[in-house]
């Protein structure tokens, strides 16, 4: 006689086509396990993606979703990698996320696609969570995850999440002047309602970008950053003290390979180089709390990447999105050549929830910061508030103090400073 299967191994796995926040198909994957506990996970997807992202499988059928349907990916699950993991232990996660690698076989998930395989990881997590009665965050992270993040909230949306005037990408508040969660996303709430109120005055529009920022037709990136301290200062907070600023430039979104420039194509069309930008920084810096700015630089100039870094880099966090795609080797490339000094980390963009895990380990050891980011295109999943506590990273980026995909992990959070119970804290990683 055979004997029975641990009860911690997967017996069934399934997934279907669902929606993400901008109504475009992504998919879901269930894990079953053994002793009938279940793991689920969505998957989120970009739109400004970086060009060493792991590959996101699209079917490519112009007659489903324009294209974009995942319904290769969903078969991908059903029929290539079920039959392969059915029996694997989601407790060694490891193990099983290499499996999935071997199992695809190319060096960016091509194959089955980094969206089916990060279903399957992400569902893997949540399952070995849920096997042991844990929440996610102390399976992941042990008895000693009890840091909550700063979050960096995106209350002015441009660049490829809006169809306004603004360039540059995003436009964070960066609530730090409490030492608990429950007070720092109140204080951007607060704030991001003020800006509301502001905007309406000025006769602005408030509608909403992808992220659930605003997205005015504004003269210039330095009059978002205005509105921001206007804000900041009308809601009765302290710029600098209480609450900073954060930048997404996504500045690879307007870099003209053939110009060797930067190319402002939604507002003044002015043409920068990086030197012009890294001193347009340098000068935002002395003047704002500016306290952290994303691809301030496109994905491939290294050396731009080193100059600014070597600039700024005591003055201003500088964290390395589409430059980095949560890459461990192009974080060690990045270390190497003393290029930023913080990543922006998106399961997505490498796949596994191991790799994942990796680049934070190498980024902490290597003193770099960690930011935990969602994707433009979100679902109510909340697996990334989960990891922030989990490896304790400081950071966390998950768009608007509204939307309920964006909201959802922010009360994940409120929910875990909850269940500690007086035992978590944060941290000002800017003071
Ligand atoms: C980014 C992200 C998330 P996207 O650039 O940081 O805000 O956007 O998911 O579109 O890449
Ligand atoms: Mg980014």
């Amino acid at each position: 006689m055979s004997a029975s299967p641990k009860s911690s191994c997967i017996k069934s796995i399934s997934a279907y086509e669902c929606l993400d926040s901008r109504g475009y198909p992504t998919l879901s994957v269930t894990l079953e396990l053994e002793n009938g506990r279940t793991g689920t996970a969505m998957v989120p997807s970009g739109a400004s993606t970086g060009e060493f992202e792991a590959h996101e499988l699209r079917d490519g059928d112009n007659q489903r979703y324009f294209g974009k349907g995942v319904l290769r990916a969903v078969e991908n699950v059903r029929s290539k990698i079920a039959p392969e993991v059915v029996g694997k232990d989601v407790l060694e996660l490891s193990a099983l996320d290499r499996f999935l690698l071997e199992l695809d076989g190319t060096e960016n998930k091509s194959e089955l696609g980094a969206n089916a395989i990060l279903g399957v990881s992400l569902a893997a997590a949540q399952a070995g969570a849920n096997y042991h009665g844990l929440p996610l965050f102390q399976h992941l992270g042990g008895v000693n995850a009890r840091k909550l993040p700063i979050p960096l909230v995106n209350v002015i949306n441009g660049g490829a999440h809006a169809s306004n005037s603004i360039d540059f990408q995003e436009f964070m508040l960066v609530p730090h002047g409490s030492g608990t969660f429950f007070e720092n996303i109140r204080a951007a709430s607060e704030v991001f309602h003020t800006l509301r109120k502001n905007l309406l005055k000025k006769g602005l529009n408030v509608g909403l970008g992808d992220e659930g920022g605003f997205a005015p037709n504004l003269e210039s990136a330095e009059d978002a950053i205005s509105c921001l301290m206007e804000a900041i200062t009308d809601a009765g907070y302290e710029p600098g003290k209480e609450v900073s600023i954060a930048l997404d430039v996504a500045a690879s979104e307007f870099y003209n390979k053939d110009k060797g420039n930067y190319c402002l194509k939604k507002g003044s069309g002015e043409e920068l180089s990086a030197k012009d930008l890294i001193s347009l920084y340098a000068g935002w810096v002395d003047k704002y709390p500016l306290v952290s700015i994303e691809d301030g630089l496109d994905e491939n100039d290294w050396d731009g990447w080193a100059e600014l870094t070597s600039e700024l880099s005591t003055k201003v966090q500088l964290v390395g999105d589409d430059f980095f795609v949560t890459n461990p080797q192009r974080l060690r490339e990045g270390i190497r050549r003393s290029a930023a000094n913080s990543i922006l980390i998106k399961p997505n963009q490498i796949g596994t929830v191991t790799e994942t895990l990796e680049a934070i380990g190498l980024a902490h050891e290597n003193g770099y910061t960690t930011v935990i980011s969602h994707r433009s295109g979100e679902t109510e999943d909340t697996f990334i508030a989960d990891l922030a506590v989990a490896v304790g990273a400081g950071q966390i980026k998950t768009g608007s103090v509204c939307r309920g995909e964006r909201t959802a992990k922010y009360n994940r959070l409120l929910w875990i400073e909850t269940f500690l119970a007086g035992e978590s804290y944060t941290e000002n990683p800017f003071g």
